[in-house]
């Protein structure tokens, strides 16, 4: 049974900045699913992209790794034995988390946990990188030299998977799809005050940008195919081939 995510049920007397410790680690499963649309869909076709795209000894990336949902889902996908997965982030609550679910599951395909900040890490022989809402907590001045180095790190033919929370220029779309997201968190059993304490906790935390800034960095860093393949209110998923 998962942990139910009750962070914010109750009032709290002055929000925090949100962090991802051992608090939000045990109850992350339930509290992803019942916060981000599309969730599962994005991980499990993480998967296949990885079976089409992952090449011979080469490595594959989860970037912001959290409990290795993508991991996992392309552990299980992933043909090519000799390939290496590394999965990378940078709170030990979260490894741990994910490093007890690596040793329950039964695949051979190599896993190197790696507690690292993604900004700091070499990308090397990568044949997929996926960087699944993990950008979005990154600070906007670093994010263009984060691309670009997964750019220089991916192998001819190689593929960028990345998810991300959306805002949009057109203020009607804004408010429209915040309040659609707040619907879809109310469906799956968020109070409005848990709703709003959280929306508070991730204020400069969780800083989305519109498609077309992910769209124009994908580009300026050398990618020139990009194309969104799952959108679910302000939530998309972008494919970049190399
Ligand atoms: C999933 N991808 O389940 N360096 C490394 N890790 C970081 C950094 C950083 N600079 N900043 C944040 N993180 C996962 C979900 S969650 C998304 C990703 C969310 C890590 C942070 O510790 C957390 O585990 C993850 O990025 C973001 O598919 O909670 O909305």
């Amino acid at each position: 049974m998962k942990d139910k995510d009750l962070i914010y049920a109750s009032p709290v007397n002055q929000t925090g900045p949100f962090k991802f410790d051992n608090t939000v680690a045990k109850v992350f499963p339930d509290m992803i699913i019942r916060s981000v649309p599309g969730y599962n869909t994005i991980i499990s076709a993480i998967g296949l992209l990885a079976a089409k795209f992952s090449q011979p000894a080469s490595n594959c990336y989860d970037l912001g790794c959290s409990l290795g949902a993508a991991t996992l889902s392309m552990r299980h996908h992933i043909i090519e034995t000799d390939c290496k997965i590394i999965a990378v982030d940078n709170s030990i609550a979260m490894l741990e988390g994910c490093q007890k679910l690596i040793n329950q599951d039964s695949s051979s395909i190599n896993v190197e946990l790696v507690e690292s900040d993604i900004r700091n890490i070499n990308i090397e022989n990568a044949s997929v990188v996926v960087i699944n809402f993990t950008l979005q907590f990154i600070p906007i001045t670093d994010r263009q030299a984060l691309i670009n180095k997964i750019y220089q790190g991916l192998l001819p033919g190689g593929i960028l998977i990345l998810s991300e929370k959306l805002k949009f220029k057109d203020p009607r779309q804004q408010s429209l799809q915040t309040e659609m997201h707040h619907l879809f968190k109310k469906a799956n059993g968020y109070s409005e005050l848990e709703i709003s304490q959280k929306r508070t906790a991730l204020e400069n935390v969780l800083i989305p940008e519109t498609l077309e800034q992910h769209q124009q960095r994908l580009l300026d860093s050398g990618f020139n195919s990009t194309e969104v393949w799952f959108q679910y209110f302000n939530f998309a998923s972008l494919l970049a081939l190399k």
